[in-house]
């Protein structure tokens, strides 16, 4: 396998608020970077309800959404963009379970909350919604290319 294969892939991760105010950015930045995976964007944002909303635009007929949107847009959010081989998939393994009470132990989630309604991280839930993610939370220039020296062990 290639770098440039493996470096095909990205997804849109974000710690929520909670996460942020809970002082887990280290902690769930760690997960990835030990994984082996590639970070190649990263800000940390206050998003407007508006762009919030958008960002959970599937999710608008939920009886949740509003509380949501309300949740997301109520501090700052670490937006991130992580590059590597089957990332999409294996993140939402580091991820664990929607709700964290069924979140395995070992997983962000199953080891760092609670509630549904506060479970710290978001994780793009597939190549589609992965480009859409990325592409509403940054600019294409804000994405780095660079070659990091450990991938040569990884692929
Ligand atoms: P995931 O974040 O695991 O992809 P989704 O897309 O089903 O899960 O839900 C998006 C977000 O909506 C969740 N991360 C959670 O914050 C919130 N959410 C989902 N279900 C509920 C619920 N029953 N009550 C409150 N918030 C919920």
């Amino acid at each position: 396998q290639t770098v440039e294969a493996a470096e095909l892939e990205r997804t849109f991760i974000a710690i929520k608020p909670d996460g942020v105010q809970r002082g887990l950015i280290s902690e769930i930045v760690g997960r990835f970077e030990r994984k082996g995976y590639k970070l190649v964007a990263i800000k940390l944002i206050v998003p407007t309800k508006e762009f919030a909303a958008q960002h959970y635009d599937d999710l608008s007929s939920r009886p949740f959404f509003d509380g949501l949107c309300d949740f997301l847009s109520s501090g700052p959010v670490v937006a991130m963009v992580w590059e590597g081989q089957g990332v999409i998939k294996y993140g939402r393994k580091l991820i664990g379970a929607t709700s964290p009470q069924a979140s395995e132990p070992g997983t962000i989630r199953g080891d760092l909350c609670v509630q549904v309604s506060r479970n710290i991280i978001h994780g793009s839930d597939g190549p589609e919604t992965a480009v859409n993610e990325i592409g509403l939370w940054f600019k294409p220039e804000e994405l780095v290319s660079y070659t990091k020296n450990d991938e040569k062990w990884l692929y």
